[in-house]
């Protein structure tokens, strides 16, 4: 074994990519602005410096661990030098914390705290810019932002869009968009992963929380709402227990308590999803056209194919997102309301605010979903409302939608989509090849998998990626031949909907406790397939009679 010298303690080195991470292995909290071990290192925020044992300063961040290394983390010349970097940027920052987005998950706010920083010595530079309200999914206040670059090494790396650059130079250093256009006419496709990286309020989600109050607060409003299957193993981390568990019952009895009148789970909009995406794959098999078919649950996909790839549009399914579908089915259901009937749903997903912005999704002008609201603005309203979230006593959702398949829960989690349309279309319909195909590589964390299943005589290769830049790998691989596949499900977040921009930040072994907990939910459930669910069934037998089509498909019109 190979060690290094932290503090005068011997660290073993296994595999750590830089000397930070064995930093923190050896339970030192060493602060940074710019270092996510996802994306490449940057080595710009200077605070991660040790010292050596000449009196030599480093960032940890970007040095490779070495047996014998002898560094130390907390000198008195450390402990100057982050101060002086803390209150030089907080110098050009705006300091009105008690009105930020950002406060109390601020990350310049929390190591002020730390760092004890109680005046700045230094005068601001910064202009005062205006704010950047163009998008319906995030908001951009340069004002806060230190140049840390996350976003844009986010929107580059990850998501393979490039939506937001550094701009000019020195003093004069900012992040922009191409043709320094606003966020709404640049390629951004909402995804929201930058605001998930930025370490102060510069780039935060849109909050629509004020809206909701008020339509709780209007007597004329019958307020439903739909709860995405992601949110539920996620909004503990914020509330409660940080176990990836599922407390869809919590989340509903909270939600009662607040004042909405039909609760509902998106579950079964996604079983409603798995029985017409199958019928279109089975369709396409059959006439060997359009081929792979694309899921389309996806907005931010959906954005990023229609600016890159308006050749693949064809490709993907013309199945609305289970979002879409159940706003489409609920205004259906109450139409005939007395009442004003505004449809909520809570997504773990920042692009979902403009997906049901888009006029596809409107009849003369009214939006199938009037709002989306992520799991942290859900978060923010039940610490509002004072109700203590985990002494709720779980409660069902209402009839006549009633509980899902556990194929529905699982769509929350990458390769989720994929189990639910196999589970559908395998010829197999036992016990055993629903515990066989949990280990056939759909499930996990990984950013592409593959899979192949029988069928019939056939053999169908399946892809599942998270990750627009890896879904852009994948593409290139099929134009230029080299892969081929019947079937890909994208999702633009790393992990699926359960790593979305929406949800209380969380790395990659947090995401992967959520996708155990909606995983055990599938266990736990007694229908497991989608086309088991009875409300699935005499939903077609009734509401659904002659509208498929209208309420359950889209074309994109770009
Ligand atoms: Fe998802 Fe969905 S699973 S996109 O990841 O398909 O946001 O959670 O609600 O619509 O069901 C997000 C999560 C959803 C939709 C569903 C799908
Ligand atoms: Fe890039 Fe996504 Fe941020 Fe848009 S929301 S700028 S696409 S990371």
């Amino acid at each position: 074994a190979e060690f290094m010298m932290i503090d005068d303690i011997p660290v073993e080195i296994q595999g750590e990519k830089n000397v930070l991470e064995l930093i923190r292995k050896a339970g030192i909290d060493l602060p940074t602005f710019c270092y996510y071990s996802e994306l490449s290192v940057y080595g710009a925020c200077r605070l991660c410096v040790v010292e050596n044992k000449w009196g030599g300063i480093e960032a940890s961040c970007s040095t490779i661990p070495k047996a014998g290394m002898e560094v130390y983390t907390n000198t008195p010349r450390l402990r100057k030098y982050r101060k002086m970097i803390l209150e030089l940027i907080l110098a050009n920052h705006c300091r009105d914390c008690t009105t930020c987005e950002k406060s109390g998950t601020c990350k310049l706010q929390e190591l002020a705290m730390r760092f004890g920083i109680k005046e700045v010595r230094f005068e601001n530079t910064k202009k005062d810019l205006p704010m950047d309200t163009s998008s319906c999914c995030i908001v951009r206040d340069e004002t806060k932002c230190i140049l840390c670059g996350d976003c844009v090494r986010m929107c580059d790396e990850v998501q393979n869009v490039g939506a937001i650059d550094f701009v000019h130079r020195g003093s004069e250093m900012r992040i922009g968009t191409a043709f320094h256009q606003c966020m709404a006419k640049s390629n951004c496709v909402g995804c929201g992963q930058c605001a998930a990286v930025c370490p102060t309020g510069a780039i935060v989600v849109k909050n629509d929380t004020a809206s909701i109050w008020k339509e709780l607060g209007d007597p004329q409003a019958k307020v439903v709402v739909q709860i995405a299957p992601a949110v539920r193993v996620a909004i503990d981390e914020a509330l409660g227990q940080k176990n990836g568990k599922n407390v869809m019952g919590k989340i509903v009895a909270v939600l009662r308590r607040m004042g909405f009148n039909e609760i509902f789970d998106t579950s079964t909009g996604a079983d409603l999803t798995v029985l017409e995406e199958t019928n279109e794959f089975l369709k396409r098999l059959e006439k060997n056209e359009r081929l792979p078919l694309f899921t389309s649950c996806c907005p931010a996909w959906i954005k990023y194919a229609e600016n890159k790839h308006p050749d693949l549009l064809q490709n993907i399914s013309t199945c609305r997102s289970p979002m879409e579908m159940f706003g489409a089915v609920l205004k259906e259901h109450y139409k005939h309301s007395n009442k004003r009937v505004v449809v909520v749903a809570i997504m773990p997903c920042t692009a979902k605010k403009a997906e049901a912005a888009r006029d596809e999704f409107k009849v003369e002008g009214t939006p199938y979903v009037d709002y989306v609201l992520t799991t942290q603005e859900l978060i923010q309203m039940v610490r509002e409302s004072g109700l203590v979230f985990d002494e709720m006593e779980p409660e069902a959702v209402d009839m006549p939608f009633g509980a899902p398949s556990g194929a529905g829960v699982i769509f929350g989690v990458t390769g989720g989509v994929t189990e639910a349309v196999i589970r559908r279309v395998a010829d197999d319909k036992s016990i055993n090849m629903l515990r066989t195909l949990a280990f056939k590589g759909v499930r996990g964390m990984e950013g592409v998998k593959e899979t192949s299943i029988p069928f019939g005589e056939q053999t169908l290769h399946i892809a599942v990626v998270s990750g627009l830049a890896n879904a852009e790998v994948l593409i290139q691989q099929i134009k230029s031949g080299e892969k081929h596949y019947d079937l890909i499900e994208v999702m633009a977040c790393p992990g699926g909907c359960i790593g979305g921009a929406g949800q209380p930040f969380a790395d990659r072994e947090q995401k992967a406790k959520r996708g155990q907990g909606l995983y055990e939910t599938d266990r736990m459930s007694s229908i497991k397939r989608a086309e088991e669910n009875p409300v699935i069934l005499s939903l077609y037998q009734g509401l659904l009679k002659g509208k498929v089509h209208e309420l359950l498909h889209v074309e994109y019109k770009g």
